[in-house]
C-alpha cells in the first residue's frame, strides 16, 4: 500500500481526497498556488507544499512543479482529482517514468477516450451502441454531405479533439453543411490544436444518463448503476440524481453492461464513467468516456454505500476490486445541487470573502465543500464552491430534503446560484422526473407561467 500521497488539486476534492487517505492511514501532501494559502486542503493535509503563482496554468497544471514536490516529500503516488490534469495522459505517462503511481486510467486508455471519434470507433467495435455516423473523422465536406443525406438531418458536427460540447455544430440542411463543416474545423483547431471533425445523427432532445465504472488490474469490471445529468447550462451539470427516473431495470441492467463492455474493450483500469445519450424513444447511445472521478461521484456513493475514492486508491497500488457485481445493491434516492459561487440570474462569477457561513445537516445530508467562513472564493478558478447531496428513501422524499436544506443554507458576502436550484426543484416538470439537456432552456417559461398565474 501507499505510504504517501500527493494531490494533486484543490478544493472540495481535494478535501475528499485527503479524508479517504485519512480512514486509510495514508500520509498525504497538499499542493497549493499562493491565492490557496490559507485553503483547508492545505491545513487538513500532513504536508503543504506551494507549487507557483494564482494562475492555474503556472501551479495546478505545472508538471514539472507536481513531480517535484513528490519527490522532495516522497510521495509514492499522485491522486489527480477531476478537472486539471486529471485526464492528462503526459501526467500517467511522466509518473510511470518517475516510479510514482498515477492514481487512474493506464495512459493508453486516456488518451484513446480523449480522441472522441477513435473512442467512438473503439465502442462500435466492441458492440457498444453509437448514434448512426462517420467510422472516423470526415475527409472533406463531401464526404460529409454525401453522410448527412444517407443518415437523414439534423446532424451534428464534433470536434474529436473536443469533448464536454466543445467545437460541436447542429447542421438542419443539406445547404448548411459545407459552412458548418468549415466553421466546426476552425474552431476545433483554435480551442484543441487539431481542426479533426466526425459527423452524428443529431439526437433530439436527449437524457444525459452515465454508468459509473470502477475497474481493477486483474480483470474485474464493475458497474455502480446510472446517475441522470440532464439538468445542465452551457455543458455544466447542475443537478445530479440516482438513480435516473427515466430508467427501469431491465435498461439499466443493459446499459450497465454495456459500460462494461466499453471498459472491457479499451482494457481499463481504475474508476470511470460512461456517457450515453438516451433518446425519448429509450434508445441509448455511447457519447464519451470521463476517464477520471467525476464531481457527482458522491451522489453514486450514497445509492451503493460504496466509497469509490477509497477504492480507486486500493485498486492503484494492485489490489482487486472489495466487491463484485453482485453485491452492488441500490439503496433509495439520491441527488446533487452544485452550488456555485456565481450570480443565480446572470450567471456571471461572484468571487469574494465568504462573511458568514451556515451548512445544514439532517439525516441523509452530505456536503462536499472546501468553503468556512473567512475563506475567500478566489476568481482564478471555476466557480464549484459547494456540492450538496442529499439521500431519501425516495425520489420525494429526496427532493423534499434538498429543498429543506436549500433553504436553511447561509451563505454571506458571495451570491450562489441556490435560488436558481430553489427554481429548479419547485418545477413540475423536474418534480416529474420530465427533463432533458435542454430543460434549462424551457423550465425558465415553464416558471414564468407559473409565477404570473400565482399574481393573477
Ligand atoms: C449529441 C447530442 C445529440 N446527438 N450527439 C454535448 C456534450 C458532448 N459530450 C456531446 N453532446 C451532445 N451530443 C448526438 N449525436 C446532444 C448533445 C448535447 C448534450 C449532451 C449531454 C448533455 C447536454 C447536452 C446539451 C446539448 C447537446
Amino acid at each position: 500500500m501507499f505510504k504517501k500521497i500527493l494531490i494533486a488539486n484543490r478544493g472540495d476534492i481535494a478535501l475528499r481526497v485527503i479524508r479517504a487517505c485519512q480512514e486509510l492511514g495514508i500520509r498525504t501532501v497538499a499542493v497549493y498556488s499562493e491565492a490557496d494559502r490559507d485553503s483547508l486542503h492545505v491545513r487538513f493535509a500532513d504536508q503543504a507544499v506551494c507549487i507557483g503563482p494564482a494562475r492555474s496554468a503556472r501551479s495546478y497544471l505545472n508538471v514539472p512543479a507536481l513531480i517535484g514536490a513528490a519527490e522532495v516529500t516522497g510521495a509514492d503516488a499522485i491522486h489527480p482529482g477531476y478537472g486539471f490534469l486529471s485526464e492528462s495522459g503526459t501526467l500517467a505517462d511522466i509518473c510511470q517514468a518517475c516510479r510514482i503511481t498515477f492514481i487512474g486510467p493506464p495512459a493508453r486508455a486516456i488518451r484513446l477516450m480523449g480522441n472522441k471519434s477513435a473512442a467512438r470507433n473503439a465502442m462500435i467495435a466492441a458492440g457498444v451502441p453509437v448514434v448512426p455516423g462517420s467510422q472516423g473523422v470526415l475527409g472533406s465536406e463531401h464526404e460529409g454531405g454525401r453522410l448527412a443525406r444517407e443518415i437523414g438531418f439534423p446532424v451534428i458536427l464534433k470536434a474529436s479533439a473536443g469533448g464536454g460540447g466543445r467545437g460541436m455544430r447542429v447542421v438542419r440542411s443539406a445547404g448548411d453543411l459545407a459552412p458548418a463543416f468549415r466553421a466546426a474545423q476552425a474552431e476545433a483547431q483554435a480551442a484543441f490544436g487539431i481542426a479533426d471533425v466526425y459527423l452524428e445523427k443529431y439526437v433530439e432532445a436527449p437524457r444525459h444518463v452515465e454508468i459509473q465504472l470502477m475497474a481493477d488490474s486483474h480483470g474485474h469490471v464493475v458497474h455502480l448503476g446510472e446517475r441522470d445529468c440532464s439538468v445542465q447550462r452551457r455543458h455544466q451539470k447542475l443537478i445530479e440524481e440516482s438513480p435516473s427516473p427515466a430508467l427501469h431495470e431491465k435498461l439499466r441492467h443493459e446499459m450497465g453492461r454495456a459500460a462494461v463492455e466499453a471498459a472491457r474493450a479499451v482494457g481499463y483500469v481504475n474508476a470511470g464513467t460512461v456517457e450515453f445519450l438516451l433518446s425519448g424513444h429509450g434508445d441509448y447511445y455511447f457519447m464519451e468516456m470521463n476517464t477520471r472521478i467525476q464531481v457527482e461521484h458522491g451522489v453514486t456513493e450514497l445509492v451503493t454505500g460504496r466509497d469509490l475514492v477509497k477504492e480507486q486508491i486500493l485498486v492503484a497500488a494492485g489490489a482487486r476490486l472489495s466487491f463484485a457485481q453482485k453485491e452492488i445493491a441500490f439503496t433509495g434516492h439520491a441527488l446533487e445541487c452544485r452550488i456555485n459561487a456565481e450570480d443565480p440570474d446572470s450567471f456571471r462569477p461572484s468571487p469574494g470573502l465568504i462573511r458568514s457561513l451556515h451548512l445544514p445537516g439532517g439525516p441523509g445530508v452530505r456536503w462536499d465543500t472546501a468553503m468556512y467562513a473567512g475563506a475567500e472564493v478566489s476568481p482564478h478558478y471555476d466557480s464549484l464552491v459547494a456540492k450538496l447531496m442529499v439521500h431519501g428513501r425516495d425520489r420525494a422524499e429526496a427532493i423534499a430534503r434538498m429543498q429543506r436544506c436549500l433553504a436553511e443554507t447561509v451563505v454571506e458576502g458571495i451570491k450562489t446560484s441556490i435560488p436558481l436550484h430553489q427554481r429548479i426543484l419547485r418545477s413540475p416538470s423536474f418534480q416529474a422526473g420530465r427533463v432533458d439537456t435542454h430543460f434549462l432552456e424551457w423550465f425558465q417559461d415553464e416558471d414564468e407561467a407559473q409565477s404570473v398565474r400565482a399574481v393573477s
